[in-house]
């Protein structure tokens, strides 16, 4: 299963690692891949994950999250 986290204020590699490390740290959250340029982050999932566990994970590394889908 994968999803798809618009995220709004990276711009650079550290910002990428910074919300990978959080969304990887997300039970049920097996991968995170996050692109900066495009502001956005697909991780895949083991399970279902409440779309509020991204948010905080995003807001706790200083970003905003737009959408989710
Ligand atoms: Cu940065």
């Amino acid at each position: 299963m994968k999803k798809i986290i618009k995220i709004d204020g990276m711009s650079c590699e550290h910002c990428e690692n910074h919300v990978k490390k959080e969304l990887e740290d997300i039970c049920g959250v097996t991968s995170a891949e996050v692109n900066a340029d495009e502001g956005k982050a697909v991780v895949e999932l083991a399970h279902k994950v409440d779309e509020v566990k991204f948010e905080t994970a995003v807001d706790e590394s200083g970003y905003e999250l737009i959408e989710v889908k």
